[in-house]
């Protein structure tokens, strides 16, 4: 287990394979680009401290989290990417917009990882207020992008 993680709660990192030679695709939307920033560069350093290896990391913005699916498709239809990270923070605005990124990405990634039979991570935010976000992206709660990053290595056993 790694040390940085070891007081992670949501799940386990024992026995993790070896991804010394997977490929990721990291696509991160540019809303919210503090947020996502932080999150993303969670994601590389813990695929990095997992021992993928930096050639293997493959970054792609794309404008905003609605956009994550197409880009998520583009990536996993590549023979040489085993698991797509997707980033992005959607912040509840005063209207319902939020509601449909939100549903529309989730869905858009399951569809993508089941069709391309890869693992493709949820590593969105869905907060209510930006307080929440910067939270969870390197704040008091952790950092989810490194939560996302272990998800898809822990996604690459099966
Ligand atoms: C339009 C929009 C709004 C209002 N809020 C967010 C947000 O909080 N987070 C995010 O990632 N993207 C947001 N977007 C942009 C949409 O995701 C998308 O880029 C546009 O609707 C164009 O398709």
């Amino acid at each position: 287990m790694s040390s940085a993680h070891k007081n992670l709660s949501i799940f386990s990192t024992d026995n993790l394979p070896d991804i010394s030679e997977k490929r990721f695709a990291l696509v991160v939307a540019e809303w919210n680009e503090q947020v996502t920033e932080a999150l993303a560069q969670g994601a590389a350093k813990t695929l990095l401290e997992y021992g993928a290896k930096p050639e293997n990391i493959v970054r792609a913005n794309v404008p905003g989290s609605y956009e994550l699916t197409f880009a998520a498709q583009k990536m996993a239809q590549k023979n040489d990417i085993d698991a797509v990270i997707c980033i992005g923070c959607v912040i509840q605005g005063e209207t319902k917009h939020n509601d449909y990124i939100n549903h529309a990405v989730a869905q858009g990634l399951t569809n993508v990882s089941l069709k391309y039979d890869k693992p493709v991570i949820f590593g969105v935010l869905t907060p209510n207020t930006e307080q929440q976000a910067l939270d969870r992206a390197g704040g008091i709660h952790g950092n989810k992008g490194d939560e996302a990053a272990i998800t898809a290595v822990k996604m690459l056993a099966f």
